[in-house]
């Protein structure tokens, strides 16, 4: 009992230290350098970004590296503004909790506002450069981890036009998670999972949050000599029900989200693919309370593609957010880089058009900075190149509608189809005795080509 009193109050401590007030604003340039009176370094009011200007749409000739050329957020493309196609959002954990370092290496980045130490102080700095960041990109959504943000609530809540695009539970960093959370063979563990995750929902809800992930962080295995796989996968549904009771219990309305990967940090992650995915919401039944948040590199680790991934999760209804990213093709992990690839974000823009959009999801910048990266500046230029990336598959998608011909050409390839008897068989009534009576009066059939060749040249000439 004492155990579990003190357990919730960590839990309290650590995610709702969100009742701290910003006491009186002490004005301090922002810099560590300086001595502000009384210390209150916490309190500035400076400015983290002092070269960086409002971001700005200059268009594809400027040469203004810190400005849009491609992102317009308030035209109108494909009858929709192109922030309301994109919505964008800023991943807390990559750009400010990212520090370069790797299993080889220290961290690189020493941004100017960090001072080492892991305090309330630095919490709240570290929030403040995080909205100016935002501001001056001209991004009102963030996503974040629950041991990320912790203990700032007034000031994550004051910003009332920036809010979190999705919340999330961190449940892979701690040891007591090692042998996973929802899927650990220790009970008091998948305890201690669902505690913090009615936390995360409640805090995401508190913020004004309209989604929350569950990216199975170690719900794997390492090898089935020692795992009872069936025993686990109807644990996680387990939990993931309960996660559907309690957040319809506090009122929250924001979508839930499986975000599939199929290995790393186990060998074998449950949540493989977007079709493991939904084979795994079909069996327990959690099909209509869940979408897919799709991460383009989780795909490619997957074998598939991302178009692959975002079209499997649009033909059955689950297309719910983007973590819009890639990896690198001669590297075999997630490298979580900035999409730059034109004709990748072109054929992802052109499943988001075919969804009607992402809303209420988005595009969430699940992409860090490369570990030389290590100007302040960086951070700006792989979030506008990331941006400008996918505004440009986005203007590239409305050509390829304009001119009509790669649709023209997907049509026909199954305009035999629109006969009475593919009709017949499309609607489900075409019986076997029937197709053989035909097949005999037809004959040995004539099959076009594919014009595969044909269908590259029409998307390249979009690009
Ligand atoms: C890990 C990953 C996570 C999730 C959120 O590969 O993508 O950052 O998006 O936990
Ligand atoms: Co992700």
């Amino acid at each position: 009992m004492k155990g579990s009193k003190l357990l919730l109050l960590l839990l309290l401590a650590s995610s709702l230290c969100l009742s701290a007030v910003i006491a009186a604003q002490h004005t301090c340039p922002a810099d560590l350098d300086s001595k502000c009176e009384g210390g209150a370094s916490d309190d500035w009011e400076g400015e983290y970004f002092p070269g960086v200007p409002k971001i700005k749409y200059e268009g594809p000739t400027s040469k203004n590296p810190l400005a849009y050329k491609w992102y317009n957020a308030e035209e109108v493309i494909l009858g929709k503004k192109m922030k309301d196609w994109m919505r964008f959002s800023v991943a807390f954990w990559h750009t400010f909790r990212g520090n370069g370092a790797d299993p080889f290496g220290a961290p690189t980045k020493a941004w100017p506002w960090e001072d080492g130490t892991n305090s309330l102080a630095m919490a709240k700095r570290r929030m403040r450069a995080h909205f100016e960041f935002m501001e001056k990109l001209g991004v009102d959504k963030w996503c974040f981890h629950d041991r990320d943000i912790a203990p700032d609530g007034k000031t994550l809540k004051a910003k009332t036009n920036i809010k979190p695009l999705w919340g999330t539970a961190q449940l892979f960093l701690h040891p007591r998670y090692m042998h996973g959370a929802a899927t650990s063979p220790e009970v008091k563990v998948y305890a201690y999972a669902a505690a913090q995750v009615k936390k995360a929902l409640e805090v995401t809800h508190y913020l004004g949050g309209e989604n929350y992930v569950f990216w199975g962080g170690r719900e794997g295995y390492q090898t089935l000599l020692n795992t009872d796989m069936k025993r686990e996968l109807d644990h996680l549904a387990n939990f993931l029900q309960a996660a559907v009771d309690y957040k319809k219990k506090i009122g929250f309305n924001g979508t839930l989200l499986i975000e599939p990967k199929p290995q790393e940090p186990t060998k074998h992650q449950y949540d493989w693919d977007v079709a493991t995915s939904f084979a795994f919401l079909q069996k327990y039944g959690l099909t209509g309370e869940f979408k897919i948040n799709v991460e383009c590199n989780h795909a490619t680790l997957s074998g598939h593609s991302c178009h692959h991934e975002l079209e499997t999760a649009r033909i059955n209804g689950l297309l719910g957010n983007i973590d819009a990213n890639t990896g690198d093709p001669q590297v075999g992990w997630d490298t979580d880089q900035f999409m730059t690839d034109i004709a990748e974000a072109t054929l992802v823009m052109s499943s988001v058009v075919k969804n009607g959009g992402l809303a209420p999801g988005g595009f969430n910048f699940d992409a860090k900075l490369r570990r030389e990266s290590t100007d302040v500046e960086d951070m700006f230029l792989a979030h506008i190149s990331g941006m400008d990336t996918l505004a440009r598959g986005l203007r590239n998608v409305a050509k390829l509608m304009e001119d009509g011909s790669l649709d023209d050409l997907v049509r026909k390839r199954y305009q035999s189809f629109d006969s009475e008897i593919g009709a017949l068989i499309e609607a489900g009534n075409g019986d076997f005795e029937t197709l053989e009576k035909m097949v005999l009066e037809w004959g040995e059939p004539n099959v076009p080509s594919g014009k595969q060749e044909l269908a590259e040249i029409l998307f390249q000439s979009a690009l």
